[in-house]
């Protein structure tokens, strides 16, 4: 594996590339161009500029996180054709730069949900949290406008204000998307994409849905073994892979992770490593990232990908805000270079054990 942290470039993230360097056995990023609206052409310059910089920081480009995916392509409008061949110009420009691994999610409108950007716990960090009585009594517009108001004066990854200053009419545009709609026009946008991918040897690596349940009614398709599986049985290719992400598929506490990953094996291309603590079922928040701190069993997690020969990126996920750190919520250094570290504990050990036959 290669442990790497989520880096927004520059402008965007409180994080440098020097202090991402200094954590131990981090030797890349997961990165974007954050700019760049879902559905735009990213231009070959701007991803050798975004290369240039992380490689001038003595770090690699291990993936992109995200992609995103125009509404339009996942509502399936006559347009999406147009999205899409960007879709596919982009991933021929990552492709010519040796970048081959990329997250995107299908989730409708909202990316991940969360209902408290900062919960106090006992120890005075501040975490992410979701309490699903609060969606159940609020409306979309507020939330988008609550969720912006609370992130530091960061733009939270998928809560672009621009696409969502429209969230009405986003709705709108969703109405008759059900489940099997979305599931459709997920299965047709990845078949579009498919010589692309294969040219250039790019794993797509779909995140989860996370909370793991449709929110605000609107679909959620990728929650857990079933789905993932159907995804890859629908789009039988090495090309259609899965961002394993604990903290999205873990908000289900019936999600049992280490089988999923055991399940998925070989097209797991992309890890996001965290815990989540759970209080009552649609009630949980982010926890540090050592077992002890939250509900799941890091090292049954852990050794899951180790067993199955996990060999892509590990990322640390989000972190508590701790020591004072303004940033990003769920994104700044300290908490996530303590999960890195905590992380590459458990694999040294596994490794180790594995090695002496113990
Ligand atoms: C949240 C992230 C997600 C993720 C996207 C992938 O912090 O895990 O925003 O990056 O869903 O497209």
């Amino acid at each position: 594996m290669k442990m790497t942290l989520r880096w927004y470039g520059p402008g965007y993230d409180s994080v440098t590339l020097e202090q991402i360097r200094q954590i131990p056995g981090v030797t890349g990023v997961i990165t974007t161009l954050y700019d760049i609206p879902a559905g735009e052409k990213w231009p070959k310059e701007r991803i050798r500029e975004l290369k240039k910089i992380v490689e001038d920081a003595g770090l690699k480009i291990e993936g992109i996180e995200s992609v995103n995916v125009h509404d339009s392509i996942k509502i399936g409008t006559p347009d999406r054709d147009k999205y899409i061949q960007n879709y596919i110009e982009t991933l021929e420009n990552l492709g010519e730069e040796g970048i081959n691994i990329v997250c995107y999610n299908f989730m409708p409108v909202f990316d991940w949900t969360r209902t408290d950007l900062a919960k106090m716990r006992p120890d005075g960090s501040t975490v992410l949290a979701y309490d699903q009585k609060v969606v159940d009594t609020i409306d979309p517009q507020t939330f988008f406008n609550q969720t912006n108001d609370n992130s530091n004066g960061f733009v939270m990854p998928g809560w672009e204000p621009e696409r969502l200053s429209h969230v009405k009419e986003l709705f709108e545009a969703y109405k008759d998307v059900d489940s099997d709609k979305l599931f459709a026009n997920l299965v047709y946008f990845l078949e579009a994409i498919g010589p692309v991918c294969e040219k250039y040897g790019i794993k797509m690596a779909i995140h989860p849905d996370d909370p793991a349940w449709p929110v605000f009614g609107l679909p959620r398709i990728i929650t857990g073994k079933e789905s993932i599986l159907k995804l890859f049985k629908a789009v039988d290719k090495p090309y259609n892979g899965l961002t394993f992400c604990m903290g999205s598929l873990g908000t289900n506490p019936k999600n049992d992770l280490p089988a999923i990953i055991r399940a998925v094996g070989d097209r797991i291309y992309f890890a996001h490593v965290r815990n989540l603590h759970h209080f009552a079922p649609g009630v949980f928040e982010e926890a540090a990232h050592l077992s002890s701190d939250g509900t799941f069993d890091m090292y049954e997690a852990v050794k899951a990908l180790h067993d199955t020969g996990f060999d892509g990126p590990i990322r640390p996920d989000h972190g508590r805000t701790i020591w004072g750190e303004k940033c990003m919520p769920g994104y700044g250094l300290y908490d996530r270079a303590l999960g890195a570290c905590y992380i590459e504990g458990l694999w040294e050990a596994i490794d180790k054990a594995e090695a002496r036959g113990v």
